[in-house]
Formats: structure tokens, sequence, C-alpha cells
């Protein structure tokens, strides 16, 4: 993303999307990272996703603790909602939020310090509840913006920048998120925004929890030479686990037959996308072989990629709490609080 300040012009022959906004329309904030932070690789797949899903600005919630990672949601989307809540603490107002109303795209952008040390309950009880949310982690392996001490997503004897070891073994958030019932769960590299925008794209489409863990290196303090979150290492042990790309639900499309390892799809939009299927027994609807996938890849020191598990039964947190369709900010207020009278009455088959 950029550190210097563009002017607000819109060039004449730049391209529109359906609703006819730019892709400058979707950027935010100029960014106070360090040139080069993986953090603002994401900003640009994020502006990218939300361009090209023709997202409404007015309704989309931009949810971030406190990191480095969580100021990414200053940096795009400048038209919409946003709240920056304690550290950690995305998790709960982001359900607060949804619960509140459900009509909203929710997007928590987070990081591993943010998420797995102080955060960790609040992210595995979205994550049960099902709030239906895009979570990003930025997973840099270092507390950045507090200058570079290993965070729980540190590897065993990956070292610190001055070379000191870490001894504690890691916590894995795609492992840990399949374990809690997790229905959406991908993880992609920050440089690979091939890749990152459309599992971005799906994690946003997808109706429920949807994490996107994303190797996202720290230039200032955790990208040399003893680092497995830095950009040579993910660069070198990235496995893909199958080609992905998205595609929004309208007239189906289908893959012509070929013999060929590539398939040629034309899309609504006039363009054609290419197909490979990079590992035809990888199945990402089963979550027994995701975690076995997860574990046999990090067993031999790679790291597993794509969209690794999915379940599209469409249960959320409104589901699993029968709540009314109606988002409960557009009920009158009359129904949501009947009065004292009725409390007094509720409260009488108690006494
Ligand atoms: C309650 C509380 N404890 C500790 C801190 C100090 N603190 C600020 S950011 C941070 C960790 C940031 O690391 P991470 O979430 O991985 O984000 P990064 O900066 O690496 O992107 C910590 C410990 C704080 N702000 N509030
Ligand atoms: S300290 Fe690290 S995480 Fe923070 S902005 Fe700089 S490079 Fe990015």
């Amino acid at each position: 993303m950029t550190s210097i300040a563009k002017p607000p012009v819109r060039h004449p022959s730049s391209r529109t999307n359906g609703l006819g906004f730019v892709l400058r329309d979707y950027e935010g904030a100029m960014s106070t990272l360090c040139a080069g932070c993986g953090h603002d690789s994401v900003t640009a797949a994020l502006v990218q996703t939300a361009w090209e899903l023709d997202l409404e600005p007015h309704r989309v919630a931009k949810m971030s603790g406190i990191g480095c990672s969580s100021k990414t949601t200053a940096y795009f989307m400048k038209q919409s909602h946003g709240f920056n809540s304690v550290h950690g603490r995305m998790p709960s107002v982001t359900s607060g939020a949804a619960a509140a109303n459900r009509d909203l795209t929710y997007i928590g952008i987070s990081g591993d310090g943010d998420s797995l040390s102080i955060g960790l309950g609040q992210m595995s009880h979205a994550i049960r509840r099902g709030v239906n949310m895009l979570y990003v982690l930025e997973n840099n392996g270092v507390y950045g913006l507090t200058k570079g001490q290993f965070s729980a997503a540190a590897d065993i004897g990956s070292t610190s920048k001055k070379g000191e070891a870490n001894q504690q073994p890691p916590i894995d958030p795609v492992l840990l998120a399949l374990t809690l019932g997790v229905s959406f769960v991908a993880r992609s590299f920050s440089g690979d925004k091939k890749q990152l925008v459309p599992i971005l794209k799906a994690g946003i489409s997808h109706k429920g929890f949807a994490l996107v863990d994303v190797i996202s290196p720290c230039v200032s303090f955790n990208d040399h030479e003893g680092s497995t979150k830095s950009y040579k290492f993910t660069r070198e042990h990235e496995v893909e686990s199958v080609h992905t790309d998205f595609v929004a639900l309208r007239r189906e499309i289908t893959i012509p037959e070929t013999q060929e390892d590539v398939s040629v799809v034309q899309m609504h939009d006039g363009t054609s996308v290419r197909l490979r299927a990079t590992a035809p027994d990888y199945d990402p609807t089963d979550r027994e072989s995701a975690y076995a996938h997860v574990r046999a890849c990090q067993a031999r020191g790679e790291i597993a990629t794509g969209l690794l598990f999915i379940d599209e039964s469409k249960r959320d947190m409104h589901d699993f709490m029968n709540t009314i369709p109606t988002p409960l900010v557009d009920v009158p207020f009359e129904k949501l609080s009947p009065g004292k009278a009725a409390l007094e009455k509720l409260m009488d088959r108690y006494r």
C-alpha cells in the first residue's frame, strides 16, 4: 500500500466496478507502517477484493484490536464503518455488532499477538459461535508494534533479531480453528496476491466465521535468516493445497471438457480464468484430511496454503441463536424494550 498521499483525481480511463467505483475509491488513509511490511500487501489485497466484489462501503464494518496489523483497517475502504478496540478484544466487539446488525459485512483484522495471546479466548469463542465475519490474522510471528518479542505463533527454534531461539511450541491458528469447528479456514502469504485475493473473496462471501491466516512478514523485526515467518522462508516452504479461484454466485459456469491439465473458463465479465488442479486428492470439505494435511506439512517444515477447509451448511451465529431475520437496529424501540411493566411481569415468574 502507498506511503505517499495520492491526489484524489480519477483518471478518465480507470475501470469501474458494478457500483461505478474505481479501485482508488476503496483505499484508505496513508499507511504509517514500515516500508515493505507484509501488512501493507494484505491491505492492497483487501482493496482489490472489496472492489471486485462490488462491496458497498457504507455496508461494511472494519474491526480491529491493537498492533501494527490492527492499523490495517485505517488503510482501506475509508468510507466504511470501523471500530478499533482494545488489544485482543476485536472478536467480542464484532460479535456484539453482528448481533445488533446482521446485515453489515464484518471484516476483522488482527495480529498473531492480538489473536493468539491476549485474544485467544475471544477468537475461540467467535469461532464457536460462528460469527458471520471475515477474520484476517496477519501472522508475522512477533509483536511488531512493541518491537519484536516472540509471539505465540513463533516456531520452536526460530530466532529473534538478536539471535535468541524460541523454546515454546507455537499455536497454529488453522489447527486450532479446525478443532473448534470453524466452517471456513484458509492460509495464504502476503506476497502472493494472486492466491490471497480469491481466498479473501471466498471468505467474505462465506456465511459464518471465515478465518484467513496470512503469513505477513515483519521487515523490521522478523525477516532475517533464523525466522520461519520471513519472506524468504515462506517463499521456499509454501505448499499450495489446491489452486484457488473464486466465482461469485450468478448463472452457472461449467468447466469445459478437456484432456489438458489446465481448464480455461469464460467468466461473466468477458474475462477468462485458467484452473489447474494441483492436488487432485485434496478435499477441502473433509475436516479430518484438512487437519492431517496441515500436520503433515508442518512435520516436513512446510507451510500449507490455500483454501484448507470449508463447510457450506450455512449455519452462523444467528441460526444457532434463532434470531429474527430483521436486524435488531431496524426493530422499533418499543418492541426491543417492552417497558417496565412487562419486565416486572417477567420477573414475577421467578419469585
Ligand atoms: C492490554 C494490552 N496489553 C499489551 C499491550 C501492548 N501491545 C500492543 S500491540 C501488542 C502486540 C502486537 O502484536 P501483534 O498482534 O502480533 O501485531 P503486529 O504488531 O505484530 O502486527 C502488545 C503486546 C496493549 N496495547 N494492551
Ligand atoms: S514493526 Fe513490523 S509489523 Fe510493524 S509496521 Fe514495521 S514491519 Fe510491519
